[in-house]
């Protein structure tokens, strides 16, 4: 039987602590007034009622002029944009960068001119090969993106986390990308490049070896984007107002130094916080603990450019540190979250081609063809030309045009002049050009025939993957091993394996020995025949390892203490002081959210509930259990899982004395990395923790990752 209808029939009612208004079909009711604003639609109509669709009786057919309905399911199904067709998967955050002192006689751009000089700057950190929702701990390159609103316009580094690149011309980027995405016919695998149309195109292209070291590095595993380095990659110029150009490559150096995760590791948080680096950043920002990097120069000529092994156009070639150190110029701090994630993040556009004044471009071809990518990209994913208007992407210093109309034109300039030259003049005619102020290419001498050619000086495609090998840890090395064996497993084809560990052998035979054997190759592979010989002399450089870059503190990091009832509360005090003192974090993980009962009596709230808060969230583990605590958490998998794999993964653990039973049913033994808290010895935990990991437990337990 049909209902009476009661328009404005609405009753209070209290669900938990909020007080609403119930209306006749039960539904809930929560109005305007004081310091809530007054709900709308798009065109400032007052709504009524956002729970119900306008309708022919209680029961009826909802009616077509229901406006408010009809635009709010409108605005709704096109929500959505394309989604970027690499580097989808991002996280942003707004900062300033700050210059250190003057670099006026290497550049004239505005930036630089002044020591102290801050610049707002926004960085957005990405995945590259995985769509929006992929999980942020994929293997995989990291960009690095951050756009510079100096005075005299944006200017944007579209950066990785690794200074080298898969490919030398922009021509090869589109296969590239589609080897490296899901297989067209099956549609996986998503957000890894562990499949066989990867490792085919790597392994008919020994450019790419280079690269394929550093991604199968721990590089490409990161703890945090706040432990990663950037890199621009290419050579750029930088010119001064006399109009002389330097050569340089850029660095972003984090502060905090360098940190990642172990593969097992990596492989558990993607089910445990498939949002582990965006939730990392956000609260780090939120928390005060701003990030912090440094931007370095690697400044060198012409001469230099002439003389080096390798040619400075190449992206699959860094410069050693070693050889041209780098100079320490800024640093770029992250002090803010966005207020919106899809007007900022998701319609941020970088682009390559935006520079300023006193940068310029190289004839990099990888650089080249971005510089044409990146404008075309925006329009298909932004829609509009007027993409540049949003703010996150508008200038922050006054901007003047011609350009007008287009899809929401919410910019267009006022007054009669729309081009130039033109009569009028003074407020009326417009802007105009100013030659010493504005930008002008670097003059370089071009000439050469039109062809469609390589240099011969991009042919030397594996002595700098030698060297990136030979400058890591043992233990990076075996890193390195296990990830290609792991990668290449995943390949169904055995003459692709075949072929990626025959151009392993030109890179190194310790290396190529190691994947075959974790393959189970039967037959060593001939190696690849190398288009240049093989420099074998060049130096290892500290710089390329992670581990050789870590921290010196603690500062930063996330401790996680497993409490139960009865937990020793003297001892959590002890620990809080030296997490505090260091600067870094402590969360509390309990069999239950709502917290413990402490052994003082008093009530402690838990940040996570044990299952919620696996050890591989955290960068060190304590476990404060009471007697009868541990005994309860033997039979808990979670629990045993929570120290097991924090001793896999070579974390340090420091537990109660109490908590021995629990570690004993974990199956861990007892390491100079595991160490029984007593009051007094917090703080000397913690100074442990800086370490990061206990390295040496690695070849005991025998974890390949
Ligand atoms: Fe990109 N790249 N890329 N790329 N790239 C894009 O632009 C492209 C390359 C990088 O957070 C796209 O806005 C070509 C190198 C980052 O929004 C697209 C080539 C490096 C981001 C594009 C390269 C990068 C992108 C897709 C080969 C490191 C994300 C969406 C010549 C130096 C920026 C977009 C963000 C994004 C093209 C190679 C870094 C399609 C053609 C090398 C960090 O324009």
């Amino acid at each position: 039987m049909a209902k009476k209808a009661s328009p404005n029939g609405r009753t209070p009612a209290l669900l938990g602590n909020e007080a609403v208004l119930r209306g006749e079909g039960g539904e809930t009711h929560q109005l305007a007034g004081d310091q809530v604003p007054v709900l709308t639609t798009q065109q400032g109509i007052p709504v009524a009622d956002d729970q119900n669709s306008l309708k022919i009786g209680v029961r009826g057919p909802t009616a077509l002029e229901d406006f408010h309905f009809r635009e709010k399911l409108f605005h709704f199904d096109h929500e959505r944009i394309p989604e970027r067709v690499v580097h989808a998967r991002g996280f942003g955050a707004h900062g300033f960068f700050e210059t250190y002192e003057s670099l006026s006689d290497i550049t004239r751009a505005d930036l630089f001119q002044r020591a102290g000089e801050r610049t707002p700057a926004f960085v957005r950190f990405s995945t590259v090969a995985g769509s929006k929702g992929s999980a942020d701990l994929a293997r995989d390159v990291r960009g690095f993106a951050v756009k510079l609103y100096t005075k005299q316009g944006n200017w944007d580094i579209v950066g990785n986390n690794i200074p080298v690149f898969f490919i030398q011309d922009a021509i090869k980027f589109p296969d590239l990308i589609h080897a490296a995405k899901e297989e067209p016919d099956r549609g996986f695998p998503q957000a890894q490049t562990a499949h066989d149309n990867f490792w085919d195109f790597i392994s008919l292209n020994p450019e790419s070896i280079h690269m394929a070291l550093w991604i199968m590095s721990d590089r490409t595993i990161p703890r945090s984007f706040r432990f990663m380095e950037g890199f621009g990659v290419h050579t750029f110029r930088l010119v001064n107002a006399a109009g002389k150009s330097t050569f340089v490559k850029f660095h972003w150096k984090p502060k905090l130094g360098l940190q990642s995760v172990v593969w097992n590791e990596a492989v558990k948080i993607n089910g445990a916080d498939p949002d582990f680096h965006r939730r990392d950043l956000w609260d780090a920002i939120q928390s005060g603990d701003f990030p912090e990097w440094e931007l370095g120069l690697q400044l060198f000529d012409e001469d230099f450019a002439d003389k080096f092994a390798f040619d400075v156009l190449d992206a699959t070639k860094i410069i050693s540190e070693d050889e041209v150190p780098v100079r320490r110029v800024g640093r770029l701090v992250l002090d803010r979250c966005v207020d919106n994630f899809f007007a900022e993040t998701e319609q941020v556009a970088f682009c390559t081609q935006n520079i300023v004044p006193g940068i310029d471009f190289t004839n990099d071809p990888l650089l080249q063809g971005r510089n044409f990518s990146y404008l075309d990209t925006q329009l298909k994913r932004l829609g509009s030309p007027n993409f540049t208007y949003l703010p996150i992407n508008a200038p922050k210093c006054p901007f003047h045009t011609l350009q007008q109309d287009g899809h929401m034109a919410f910019a267009n300039p006022k007054g009669r002049a729309n081009y130039e030259p033109n009569s009028w003049g003074g407020a009326h005619g417009g802007p105009r050009e100013t030659p010493d102020l504005g930008f002008r290419a670097h003059a370089t001498d071009e000439k050469g025939p039109k062809l469609r050619i390589r240099s011969d000086t991009f042919a030397d495609h594996y002595s700098q993957a030698r060297q990136f090998y030979v400058s890591q840890t043992e233990i990076e090395q075996n890193h390195i091993a296990a990830a290609f064996t792991f990668e290449l497993s995943k390949v169904e084809t055995p003459a692709i394996r075949a072929r990626m560990v025959a151009h392993l052998l030109n890179v190194h035979e310790d290396l190529a020995t190691k994947v075959a054997g974790g393959l189970r190759q039967k037959d060593m592979a001939k190696a690849a025949e190398p288009a240049r010989l093989v420099k074998k002399n060049l130096k290892p450089s500290a710089a390329l390892s992670i581990a050789r870059n870590g921290p010196d503190s603690f500062k930063g990091r996330k401790i996680g203490a497993l409490v139960t009832d009865g937990v020793d509360a003297a001892l959590l005090q002890a620990l809080k002081e030296a997490v505090v003192k260091e600067g870094a974090i402590l969360k509390l993980v309990a069999p239950a959210v709502g917290g413990v009962k402490a052994s003082d009596g008093s009530w402690i709230e838990a940040d996570e509930k044990l299952d919620g808060g696996p050890s591989v969230l955290f960068d060190a583990v304590v476990i404060l259990v009471s007697k009868e605590g541990a005994q309860m958490l033997t039979d808990e998998p979670a629990a045993r899982d929570f120290v097991a794999d924090a001793f896999a993964h070579l974390k340090f653990i420091g537990y109660a004395a109490a908590a021995a039973p629990l570690l004993n049913k974990a199956g861990i033994g007892r390491d100079a990395g595991v160490i029984e808290l007593g009051d007094k010895n917090a703080a000397v935990f913690i100074r442990s923790c800086r370490a990061l990991r206990l390295w040496e437990r690695e070849s005991v337990i025998k974890q390949r990752t």
